[in-house]
């Protein structure tokens, strides 16, 4: 047996886990997990990196003292956020998160002044338009605080930065510089026009490599561990561990994101594609993650926040109590991003449009779900026909695997068959891209057939909706 420490960090909580393969198994086991919360840094909401780099430690230390012979660590987060160091390899600025309304109003900038289209950024990066991608990042900081960028030396995305404190070594991964929509789709280079166009400079950038390697040397008191670069966008992991059956399986990241999509080995960046906002991000072993985000369980876990008498099992149990397809909103829209009160935006967003508003706890929650799975058939419709890729299956994987209310919504209003499992995807993804580095898996395809056989796979089959084409055509009409 041969185990490996993946640290798993989501915008709400970090996991330090260790990863077992045995024979055709691997198994995860949590050894530590911390809060990820927020915090307010001169007006920026940004992330505590100095925090979340010492709960990586203790974790770490937790598995050491176990006694247990760790081959390798590797790091995956979420995407677009990065950190800038000085020639010295310090900090500069602040660690400002993606969720911070700096780049409100952005792409309209970055276009007024650069001269390029929309369609131009989107052609040549074929990454869907988020306000908060680094580009627009980039772009709010020349603006805002053009201080900052005097004595730029590199820029790393998080878990570069990450595995920079723990080895020394500044690597750039491939899967997490693809959200920046910085990178020319085809290439998978830095493009210099769009680098141009928010301000950035060509030799902050490392070039992007692919993952499944090992770095660098970790000295944690005197035990040395290899440092891997896993796929480090956390969505990239979670779909290198989703057992797709074939081209015409469709993956849904379940979690504080959605993220619906395929697994393609060509990019979709047309016309089409760009209408339909599809993203190409970067996936494992140079593939594509042909993917649209939903705004997600965010939703409920900002209303469960308000909320916190709350458990997971009532929420579930109001959901199913309140009468469906009732109150419908935009999950998308920018306002639920980071409202103050979630209720409060919900209630908004319909009221400001002359539409009736939930009132009670169940009605709210009832609105998020549906909403979500509208969304969600929404994005399956437009990814297949913009890619002409037949989706005939689901697989969810994530956090919200665990909910079995929403994914038989989910299976209900799209009518599609669903598998549910691993929960723990991302982990197992980051596990699996360092067994690959270490030699003991060959590739993704294998990986994937040992992560199905050691997951209790739930189905959901379809049941009839009552009036399903007026709700669906209710919901485009909305968005
Ligand atoms: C999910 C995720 C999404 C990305 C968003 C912001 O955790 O990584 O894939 O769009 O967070 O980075």
């Amino acid at each position: 047996m041969k185990s490996v420490v993946a640290v798993d960090l989501g915008a709400s909580s970090g996991r330090v886990m260790l990863g077992c393969l045995n024979e055709q198994k691997v198994t995860l086991e949590e050894y530590h997990r911390f809060k990820n919360d927020q915090v307010l840094r001169n007006g920026y909401s940004c992330w505590d990196l100095e925090l979340i780099l010492g709960e990586i430690k203790i974790g770490i230390d937790k598995v050491i003292k176990s006694g247990v012979k760790v081959c390798s660590l590797g790091i995956d987060t979420w995407g677009v956020d990065f950190v800038f160091l000085d020639a010295n390899g310090n900090e500069l600025g602040d660690y400002v998160s993606y969720r911070d309304n700096r780049t409100e109003g952005m792409l309209e900038k970055i276009m007024s002044d650069s001269g390029l289209s929309k369609e131009e950024i989107y052609f040549e990066s074929g990454i869907q338009f988020l306000s908060f991608n680094t580009i627009f990042q980039l772009k709010a900081i020349s603006e805002q605080k053009p201080q900052w960028f005097g004595d730029i030396d590199k820029l790393l995305f998080i878990p570069d930065y990450l595995n920079y404190k723990l080895s020394g070594v500044k690597h750039c991964e491939y899967t997490n510089a693809s959200t920046s929509q910085l990178l020319k789709c085809q290439d998978k280079t830095w493009s210099p026009k769009l680098l141009e166009a928010c301000g950035a400079k060509p030799a902050w950038f490392l070039t992007p490599e692919l993952p499944s390697q090992l770095i660098g040397n970790y000295d944690h008191k005197g035990t040395v561990i290899p440092v891997c670069s896993v796929a480090s966008h956390d969505t990239a992991s979670a779909v290198a561990a989703t057992p797709l059956q074939s081209k015409n399986t469709a993956f849904l990241s379940s979690g504080t994101w959605s993220l619906v999509g395929i697994e393609s080995d060509v990019a979709f960046a047309d016309e089409a594609a760009y209408e339909a906002n599809l993203t190409n991000e970067g996936g494992v072993e140079g593939r594509y993650r042909v993917l649209k985000n939903i705004m997600g369980l965010w939703l409920i876990q900002r209303f469960k926040a308000e909320n916190p008498s709350l458990e997971f099992s009532d929420i579930i149990q109001l959901a199913s109590m309140a009468e469906p397809f009732k109150f419908i909103v935009d999950p998308n829209d920018g306002s639920f991003l980071n409202p103050k009160s979630m209720t409060q935006a919900i209630r908004n967003w319909l009221i400001e449009r002359n539409m009736p508003a939930p009132e009670t706890a169940a009605e709210i929650i009832r609105c998020i779900y549906d909403s979500l799975v509208l969304a969600y058939d929404d994005a399956l419709h437009k990814i297949s026909t913009a890619s002409k890729v037949q989706i005939d299956e689901l697989r969810i994987v994530g956090g919200g695997v665990q909910d079995k209310f929403l994914n038989q919504l989910c299976a209900d209003v799209c009518q599609i068959s669903v598998s549910a499992e691993p929960q723990e995807a991302s982990a197992f993804g980051n596990v699996v891209n360092q067994f690959i580095a270490l030699g003991d898996i060959k590739n993704i395809d294998e990986a994937r057939r040992i992560i199905n056989f050691s997951s209790n796979v739930n189905y959901f089959k379809t049941s009839e909706v009552e009036g399903l084409a007026d709700i669906k055509s209710k919901y485009q009409k909305i968005i």
